[in-house]
């Protein structure tokens, strides 16, 4: 007998409160529950439309389930699911930008979320800066009609200003460094080209917290989907997978302090989030990126199948105490303790988190997961070779062919050109000395520290393999 179909209770909803742009897995599997939790705690009306920036999938997958979808938590020793219902409508901004920019407009909108991913601010990685010659930004800046989520965000904002309204908060949920000051920046700099009264206005009434977001979030396979209707007895064609881990810095600076009541919840409303930030991009996300790029290469799947090989594991340890010195602890946290939690979390052998996964976009990733790491060290005189040996495995892992000589899915808004580079060298020392000059990536002062010490690196990763290479470091 085929299961039922996950379908919504006909019951009434929440207005919508919140716009979410980029309705991906993470922010289903980790902000729609906080929204949830707040509104079961504390009432308000913050109902999420969620618009999908590029594909219809997510939107057609849940029409049918009136937007509910089921969460599954992966701990180690066995699986839950509980229905999130905070959704109110799916939006696909390539076939309907109006509509989304009507659903921004709405004075009774008041936060607009982001996941969408680092490439999605059109920012050069390096300085933070916007890209102007971005093509979405070029466009952007030629048609009232966006295509890019600094587009949606200026053009919606610009609406509000013209209609007498507030504005929205923006409330990022990527794992940039600084993230509010970062689309601030951006948005700011962009609303200069199109209207400099709009950017005044942007600037004295807009609001951009800064936030620290972190739930390992493994895409959801056709295997998940048939657990979790083994689970429920029900059919959820796109559910989301999470750990149970799940921790919220956000900066308490709203428009007129207008916000779903997120502690009640079990976020952290804290005045600033830098210390949370420094300390999950660089030991969480950094130490993910080394194993996805060194585990890659070895032919592992998973990080949990990555840290359970033991060289990789006191890598990681290797690499942790690498990272600590370097930043300074929230309150009240242990960063030793810390790092133990993570390779708890890491090992979990429940969640199957790619590392091909984790490898994508890494020109976006490495400044803030690991290049600043490096720089601090580098600064106070202490050598980082695990670090190092991290960066030459990406460069290893942008050329494109792996360990048994296989060839590479490298997706990253950057392949072409780091292909192109790769391709032309004919050595492990020429391809570190073509990759250093990506300026997007390594400001030249750094690249010049880099050279040494991660040419050694490439030299280890081309001739003995990863897994090798990181005993002779
Ligand atoms: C991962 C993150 O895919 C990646 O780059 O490092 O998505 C990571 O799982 C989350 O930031 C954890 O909070």
């Amino acid at each position: 007998m085929t299961a039922p179909r996950l379908k919504r209770p006909d019951t009434p909803r929440a207005r919508t409160g919140i716009v979410h742009l980029g309705l991906g897995a993470f922010f289903r599997a980790f902000g729609c529950p906080y929204i949830a939790d707040a509104m079961t705690a504390s009432a308000g009306d913050w109902g999420v439309i969620g618009v999908s920036l590029r594909s219809a999938d997510t939107r057609d997958a849940l029409r049918d389930q009136g937007w509910a979808y089921t969460a599954m938590s992966l701990a180690p020793d066995g699986n839950s699911t509980r229905i999130i219902d905070v959704l109110n409508d799916v939006l696909v901004a390539p076939e309907n930008p109006n509509a989304v920019l009507d659903a921004m407009t709405d004075p009774s909108v008041r936060v607009v979320t982001l996941t969408v991913t680092e490439k999605g601010y059109c920012h050069n990685p390096a300085t933070g800066a916007l890209n102007r010659d971005h093509p979405d930004i070029q466009h952007d800046l030629a048609h009232d009609i966006p295509i890019s989520t600094l587009g949606f965000l200026v053009r919606a904002l610009q609406a509000r200003m013209h209609a007498g309204a507030r504005p929205f908060t923006v409330l990022t949920c990527d794992n940039l460094p600084q993230n509010g000051r970062l689309v601030r920046g951006v948005v700011l700099e962009l609303a200069e080209m199109i209207d400099p009264e709009l950017a005044r206005w942007i600037n004295t009434h807009g609001r951009f917290p800064c936030t620290m977001v972190d739930r390992i979030t493994p895409a959801t396979t056709p295997v998940d989907i048939e657990k979790v209707q083994a689970i429920t007895g029900v059919y959820d064609a796109a559910p989301v997978m999470h750990e149970p881990f799940s921790q919220w810095a956000i900066e308490d600076d709203f428009v007129d302090n207008m916000r779903p009541d997120f502690a009640i919840a079990g976020a952290q409303l804290v005045r600033d989030v830098g210390a949370f930030e420094d300390m999950k991009l660089r030991m969480l996300n950094g130490s993910h990126s080394a194993l996805a790029y060194l585990g890659y290469l070895a032919g592992h799947e998973t990080i949990s199948d990555t840290v359970a090989d033991p060289v990789f594991a006191r890598f990681v340890r290797a690499l942790w105490a690498e990272i600590m010195p370097t930043v300074t602890a929230p309150d009240g946290v242990d960063l030793g303790s810390y790092a133990d939690a993570l390779f708890d979390r890491f090992a979990n052998p429940n969640i199957r988190h790619r590392t091909w996964q984790i490898a994508m976009d890494g020109s976006q990733k490495l400044p803030q997961r690991l290049l600043g790491t490096v720089r601090d060290a580098f600064d106070t005189g202490r050598a980082a070779p695990m670090a190092c040996l991290s960066v030459a495995a990406w460069m290893r892992y942008v050329s494109g062919i792996d360990e048994a000589g296989q060839p590479i899915d490298v997706r990253d808004p950057l392949a072409d050109k780091l292909k192109a580079l790769t391709d032309m060298a004919t050595s492990p020392t020429e391809c570190v000395a073509a990759l250093l000059s990506v300026r997007e990536i390594f400001p030249a002062d750094l690249a010049e520290h880099l050279s040494d010490p991660v040419t050694r690196a490439a030299n280890l990763i081309w001739t003995k393999g990863c897994r090798d290479a990181i005993g002779s470091v």
